[in-house]
C-alpha cells in the first residue's frame, strides 16, 4: 500500500472543504484534500444556492464574480400560508453557481500549493491511543489505496458525515443526527416562460400544507431563470417530497418552463445546533457534517465557511504551539459559537415551535404581527427573541383571539435566552464538556415537553 505522509487532510471538497483549504493555502502547512467527486463536479449539490453577502466580508472570502455570481439578491420576501401578509427583509446576497465558485476556491488553493486528488474517498479512518491519525483512502483514478498519516484529519463530508460516522463512539464528535432534526430537500433549476417580477428578491413561502415543518422557495437567478424548491421535516412518516413537489410546483412556480430543466435534486438539510464540539484529538468536523446550517431557514453555505474560518484559524494555532489535542484545536468551539453556534442552538428551539404552528395561526401571526418582520430579523441574525413590554402589552389585547399564541411565545423567547446563556458558558478545557452537553440536551428535552 501507498504511504504518505502530511500535515493536514481535507475530506471533501464542499462549500467547507474548498474554503478550509482556500484559507490554509497561505501557510506553509503540507496539505492533501480529497473528494470522491471528479473535479468538474465538486460542490455540485443540490442547493437553493443564496448566500448574504455579510459572510464574504465578515470571513475574508472572495466575492463570487462572473460565472460564479448568477444574480446579486437584494432582499428575501416571506409569504403567509393564504399569501395575504408579505414581509420583505432588505439585504444584500448572492445566488451563486456552487460548482464553478467551490472549484475556483478549490484551483486557487491548488495553486498555493494545496495537493488535490479527486475520484478519492476517505474509507476509514486511521486512530491510535484515542486519537484521529489520519485516513485509508482509495483512489478510482489510479485504483490504488493510501494510507494518509496527517497530524490533523478535517471531515467535511457534508450531510453523508461519512469520516466520523466511523470513529470509535468514545469520540464525542460522533454525535448522529435525528431525523426529526433534518429538512428533506429538494429543488430544480429551470428557465421561466416570461420575465420574472422582482428578480432580485428571493421568495419564501410559508405552508404547513404543502411543506410541513419546512418552506418552498423560488430563488431566481436571473430574470429568466430560478432555483425552486421545498423542505419537508424528516421522521414524521410524511409522504415522499416528490409528492409535495410535484402537487403543488405550479402553484408556487407558474412561470416555469418544464421543458428547460437544468438540474434536479434533493438531499437532507440538519436543522440543529452545532455538533457539542467541532473538534478533538487530531480531528476537526466542518460544515454539514458539523451540523452548520441555520435550524430556521436552512441555509448552510455561509456557516460551512464560518466553520472553515473557525478551524482554519485553530489548526494554525495548534502548529504554533504543537498541540494537535482536543485542548490544542479547543479555539475552533469558542470562534464558531461566538460567530454562529450560540444563535444556532436558540434558533434550534424556535425551529421546533414554528415546526409545532398550523397555517391558521401563521397567519394569524404574521397578519396581527404578533411577531414582526423586526423581531424575525433579530431572531435570525442573533438568535434573540424580543418583545419589548410595552409591544407585548398591546398585542395581548391584539392577541386576544389567541391569547395561547402569545403565550407560546413569550415561553420560546425565555428558552432561546436560556439555551444561549449555557452557549456563553461554553467550557475552556474539554474535560467538561460532557456535563455542558448534557445540561444544553436536559433544557431542549424540557422544551419540547413544554411544547406538546
Ligand atoms: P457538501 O455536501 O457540499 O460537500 C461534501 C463533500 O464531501 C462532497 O463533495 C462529497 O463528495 C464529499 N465526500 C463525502 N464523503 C466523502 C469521503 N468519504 N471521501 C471523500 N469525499 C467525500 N444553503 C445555503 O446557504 N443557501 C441555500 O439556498 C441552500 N439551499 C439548499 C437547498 C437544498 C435542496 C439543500 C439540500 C440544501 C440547501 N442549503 C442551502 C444547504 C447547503 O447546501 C449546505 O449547507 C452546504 O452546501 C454544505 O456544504 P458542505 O461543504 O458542508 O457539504
Ligand atoms: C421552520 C423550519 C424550517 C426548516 C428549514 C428547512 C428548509 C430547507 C430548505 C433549504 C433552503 C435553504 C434556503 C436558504 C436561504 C438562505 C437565506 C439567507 O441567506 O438568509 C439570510 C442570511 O442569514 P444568515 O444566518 O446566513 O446570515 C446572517 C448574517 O447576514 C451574517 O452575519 C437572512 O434572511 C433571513 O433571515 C430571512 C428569514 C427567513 C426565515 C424563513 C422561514 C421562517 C418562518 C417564519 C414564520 C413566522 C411566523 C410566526 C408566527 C407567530
Amino acid at each position: 500500500m501507498k504511504k504518505v505522509e502530511y500535515d493536514v487532510l481535507i475530506i471533501g471538497l464542499g462549500m467547507a472543504g474548498a474554503s478550509l483549504a482556500w484559507k490554509l493555502s497561505n501557510t506553509n502547512l503540507r496539505i492533501l484534500a480529497i473528494d470522491s467527486k471528479p473535479w468538474n463536479r465538486f460542490g455540485d449539490k443540490p442547493c437553493g444556492d443564496a448566500i448574504s453577502k455579510e459572510h464574504f466580508d465578515n470571513l475574508g472570502m472572495p466575492y463570487p464574480e462572473g460565472k460564479e455570481l448568477e444574480e446579486k439578491v437584494e432582499g428575501i420576501k416571506l409569504y403567509s400560508p393564504d399569501m395575504k401578509t408579505v414581509w420583505t427583509v432588505k439585504g444584500e446576497g448572492f445566488e451563486i453557481d456552487s460548482p464553478t465558485y467551490i472549484q475556483r476556491l478549490a484551483n486557487e488553493a491548488n495553486k498555493r500549493g494545496v495537493e488535490i486528488l479527486d475520484l478519492t474517498t476517505a474509507m476509514k479512518p486511521i486512530v491510535n491511543n484515542g486519537k484521529v491519525e489520519g485516513a485509508i483512502l482509495f483512489n478510482r483514478r489510479t485504483n490504488e489505496t493510501i494510507e494518509v498519516r496527517s497530524k490533523i484529519t478535517v471531515d467535511a463530508t457534508g450531510y453523508s458525515m461519512s469520516f466520523r460516522s466511523k470513529l470509535p463512539f468514545e469520540f464525542p464528535v460522533t454525535e448522529t443526527l435525528d431525523d426529526k432534526d433534518a429538512d428533506i430537500a429538494y429543488r430544480e433549476v429551470l428557465y421561466t416562460k416570461d420575465e420574472i417580477e422582482d428578480y432580485k428578491y428571493l421568495r419564501i413561502f410559508i405552508t404547513q400544507k404543502a411543506s410541513p415543518g419546512g418552506y418552498w422557495w423560488y430563488f431566481p437567478k436571473g430574470p429568466n431563470k430560478t432555483n425552486v424548491g421545498l423542505g419537508i421535516q424528516g421522521g414524521m412518516g410524511y409522504p415522499s417530497i416528490h409528492e409535495f413537489y410535484n402537487k403543488y410546483v405550479d402553484y408556487y412556480a407558474p412561470d416555469i418552463d418544464k421543458n428547460r430543466l437544468v438540474v434536479k435534486g434533493g438531499a437532507l438539510v440538519p436543522t440543529r445546533r452545532p455538533l457539542a464540539t467541532i473538534v478533538w484529538d487530531g480531528i476537526a468536523v466542518i460544515g454539514d457534517s458539523a451540523f452548520t446550517v441555520n435550524p430556521v431557514h436552512g441555509g448552510g453555505k455561509g456557516s460551512a465557511m464560518i466553520s472553515a474560518f473557525c478551524v482554519a484559524k485553530a489548526i494554525t494555532n495548534a502548529f504554533e504551539i504543537e498541540d494537535f489535542s482536543a485542548k490544542g484545536l479547543w479555539s475552533a468551539n469558542e470562534c464558531y459559537i461566538e460567530r454562529y453556534g450560540a444563535k444556532q442552538a436558540s434558533l434550534d428551539l424556535f425551529r421546533r415551535f414554528l415546526q409545532k404552528l398550523s397555517d391558521d395561526e401563521i397567519n394569524y401571526g404574521m397578519a396581527k404581527r404578533v411577531i414582526r418582520e423586526e423581531d424575525l430579523l433579530e431572531a435570525s441574525a442573533n438568535g434573540d427573541l424580543q418583545l419589548s413590554v410595552a409591544e407585548k402589552a398591546m398585542r395581548v389585547i391584539m392577541a386576544l383571539g389567541k391569547p395561547s399564541l402569545l403565550f407560546k411565545l413569550k415561553t420560546v423567547a425565555e428558552y432561546m435566552k436560556r439555551v444561549k446563556e449555557l452557549y456563553k458558558n461554553f467550557p475552556t478545557d474539554p474535560s467538561n464538556l460532557i456535563k455542558w452537553k448534557n445540561s444544553v440536551d436536559s433544557v431542549i428535552l424540557e422544551f419540547n415537553q413544554v411544547l406538546q
